[in-house]
Formats: structure tokens, C-alpha cells, sequence
């Protein structure tokens, strides 16, 4: 049983709990971050001195980063599958969750925060305006990757998919005027049949 320490509608923590459910990985969370405190406390500083959440414990094991912990979490128990055993499909999966954590999540991650963490009376819609043109560039260089292959990594499902869907979603669900991305939306819907993105991913956004 893995013990996995982040507050579940974290992006970043709902990765890790995806790629558990997907694999059939035991696990507990605790909360932790945002208004859970707990990772300024001096025991959590000991397992991630960066006091961020996702963090996992693996039989005493510690891992952060939230790409690292899928990547050694579907290294471990879902080879094959979640990762991919040829070098370069894994590098296909791998180098878009990179850019998953460099370029998609810091685009969105404005307008994100332009909305959800704003309060209604306090939006300003002409900057929300402009975090959606610069998310919709960025989408549109994933649709354009997507038009040859059904995902992310390629022909098959894999640890590539996990790291980009979680920030895919919360495009999806903000209401917001998208402009249609053919590609990126029939990949989206092909998630959407996985009860794990069900569950752990396609839930309501928090304020
Ligand atoms: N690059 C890190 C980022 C981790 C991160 O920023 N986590 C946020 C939640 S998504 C956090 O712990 N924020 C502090 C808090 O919630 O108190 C990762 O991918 O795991």
C-alpha cells in the first residue's frame, strides 16, 4: 500500500491518483496543501523539503515531483502498459509530460487562476480573454500532435496521457468560448470512456 500525501483536486495530485487507479495500485491519501496546511509542517519538510504535494511513501520510499512519481510508479507496476518498454515510445510518452509540466500547465495556469481562483465580483474578462488565446495556441500544438495518433505517446494508452489529460480537463470544463479542436477533442472523449478519469479527473472544479 502506497501513501500518497495531496489534496484531490489538485492537478498535480490527481495525476498520481489516476495512474494508481489505472495500474490497480493500493493506496491511502492524506490530506495535505492548500487550506489542509500540513506541508509546512517539519515532518512533512522531511519526506519533500519543497513542501508541495503530490509526495508518495512506497514501503519508506520517498518520491516528489508529480511526473517523477508516475514515472516510478508505472515503471514498477504497470510496465508494459503505462510504460511503454521501447526507448523511444517511452521517450514519446515521456517528453510530453515534460511538456506538460513546462509549457501546458503554465499557460493554463493563468487563466486558471483568472477564474477559479478569483472571486466572481473581482474578474476581470478582458485579461481571462487573453489567458484564453494564449491556452488556445498552446492546445492547438497538442490537437496538431493528435492528428496522427489516437494518443499522446501513440497507438496506445500510457503514463504520456496521465500528465497532459489532468491539465486537458480543466480546459475542457471552465466555461469559456474554445475554438474546436477536432483532434484534441476525440482524444479528450477517448479519456472520458475510462472510468479512472471518471473518478479521479472529470470532477467539478473547486473555487
Ligand atoms: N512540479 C511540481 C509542482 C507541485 C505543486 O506545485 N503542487 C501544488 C499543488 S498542485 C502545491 O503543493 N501547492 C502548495 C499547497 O497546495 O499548499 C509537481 O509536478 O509535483
Amino acid at each position: 500500500m502506497i501513501t500518497i500525501y495531496g489534496n484531490a483536486d489538485s492537478v498535480n495530485v490527481q495525476k498520481v491518483l489516476w495512474c494508481c487507479e489505472e495500474a490497480e495500485i493500493a493506496y491511502r491519501r492524506i490530506d495535505a496543501g492548500r487550506h489542509f496546511g500540513v506541508v509546512d509542517t517539519a515532518e512533512f519538510r522531511r519526506l519533500n523539503p519543497n513542501g508541495l504535494v503530490p509526495t508518495i511513501e512506497d514501503a519508506g520510499y520517498v518520491v516528489w515531483e508529480s511526473n517523477a512519481i508516475v514515472r516510478y510508479l508505472a515503471a514498477k507496476y504497470s510496465s508494459g502498459q503505462l510504460w511503454p518498454h521501447e526507448a523511444r515510445q517511452r521517450a514519446d510518452a515521456d517528453r510530453w509530460m515534460d511538456w506538460a509540466n513546462s509549457t501546458l500547465w503554465p499557460s493554463l495556469l493563468p487563466l486558471f487562476r483568472a477564474y477559479m481562483r478569483t472571486p466572481h465580483d473581482q474578474r476581470d474578462y478582458g485579461r481571462i480573454e487573453q489567458h484564453v488565446i494564449q491556452a488556445q495556441s498552446t492546445m492547438s500544438i497538442l490537437d496538431g500532435h493528435l492528428a496522427g495518433q489516437p494518443y499522446v505517446g501513440g497507438s496506445v494508452f500510457s503514463m504520456g496521457d496521465i500528465a497532459v489529460g489532468c491539465a486537458a480537463w480543466r480546459w475542457f470544463a471552465l466555461p469559456i468560448a474554445r475554438a474546436p479542436l477536432a483532434n484534441l477533442e476525440r482524444w479528450f472523449q477517448r479519456l472520458a470512456e475510462r472510468p479512472a478519469f471518471r473518478k479521479i479527473v472529470m470532477v467539478p472544479l473547486i473555487t
